[in-house]
């Protein structure tokens, strides 16, 4: 099979969901998600179940599976993630906190853990960490999000470092506002609010950022794209925003 094998977390929704319907055509796509039923249906092509980052048995369960239906993982994008609150330190929730380290950080670095060495064994394949301007620089509410994703932006370093010479890539697309389900997971189901985020103006969608990853994968092996940085064009950083006609 000269096809790749691509795992996509967090395939339900967003970038994660357009990554998918970009990328069927040609390869051979694993899904996950914890709400299987939203995975994008492949038909015979593809593989899809249940999956949380989070819990080590459900990340082996999937991985067994995966690697039956469909052989050793290509490209591995490590999309899964969610912000969770944007309370302050003084008066935020620790659940919160966990479960943003829990999912962004450790959930990563679950699914990489065991991907990682069958590719270092054959000498190929791409990791893409979906990061984010979150990890590039800090703003109020949201500090362990932005921790997370600073994380995420350390790990995804030292990775690549750690597999210099062979023949490995490990890359990172780190988008600014997307508009998809992200600000109603952080609002924690309050539509009203999650919609004033992109309020006059014009985020990105989550095929702009999809695309950028399979600009990066479809680069020759002897190019490692480490860090794709984009943004709306109406975002200059985390919190500089320009909007037209704000109704907030
Ligand atoms: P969505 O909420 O639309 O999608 C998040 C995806 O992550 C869902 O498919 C969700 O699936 C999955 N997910 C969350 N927790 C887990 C878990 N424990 N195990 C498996 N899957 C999980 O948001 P986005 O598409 O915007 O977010 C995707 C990534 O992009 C995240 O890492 C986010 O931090 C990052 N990002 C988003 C930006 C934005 O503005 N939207 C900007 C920069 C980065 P399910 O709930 O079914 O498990
Ligand atoms: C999501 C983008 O600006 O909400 O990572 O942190 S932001």
């Amino acid at each position: 099979m000269d096809t790749r094998h691509i795992l996509i977390t967090g395939a339900s929704s967003g970038i994660g969901k357009a990554c998918a319907d970009l990328l069927r055509e040609g390869n051979r796509l694993s899904l996950g998600a914890r709400r299987a039923e939203r995975l994008p249906n492949l038909g015979a092509e593809g593989f899809r179940q249940e999956l949380d980052v989070t819990d080590e048995s459900s990340v082996e369960s999937f991985l067994a599976a995966s690697d039956a239906a469909q052989g050793p993982v290509d490209v591995l994008i490590n999309n899964a993630g969610l912000a969770r609150g944007t309370e302050q330190v003084a008066n935020a929730d620790g659940r919160a906190w966990r479960e943003m380290i829990e999912t962004n950080v450790l959930g990563v670095l679950n699914i990489t853990r065991r991907v990682l060495p069958q590719m270092l064994d054959r000498g190929r394949g791409d990791i893409v960490m979906i990061g984010s301007v979150a990890g590039h620089e800090p703003y109020e509410g949201g500090s362990v999000y932005c921790a997370s994703k600073h994380a995420l932006r350390s790990i995804t370093r030292a990775m690549r470092y750690e597999v210099l010479g062979s023949g490995v890539r490990v890359m990172s697309v780190d988008p600014g506002m997307v508009e998809t389900e992200f600000s109603i997971v952080r609002f924690r189901g309050n539509e009203a609010a999650a919609g004033k985020v992109y309020d006059g103006t014009h985020p990105l969608s989550a095929q702009d950022v999809a695309e950028c990853v399979q600009f990066a994968i479809d680069r020759p092996q002897h190019v490692n794209l480490d860090c794709i940085q984009i943004m709306p064009t109406d975002q200059a950083s985390a919190k500089r925003v320009h909007r037209r006609d704000s109704r907030s």
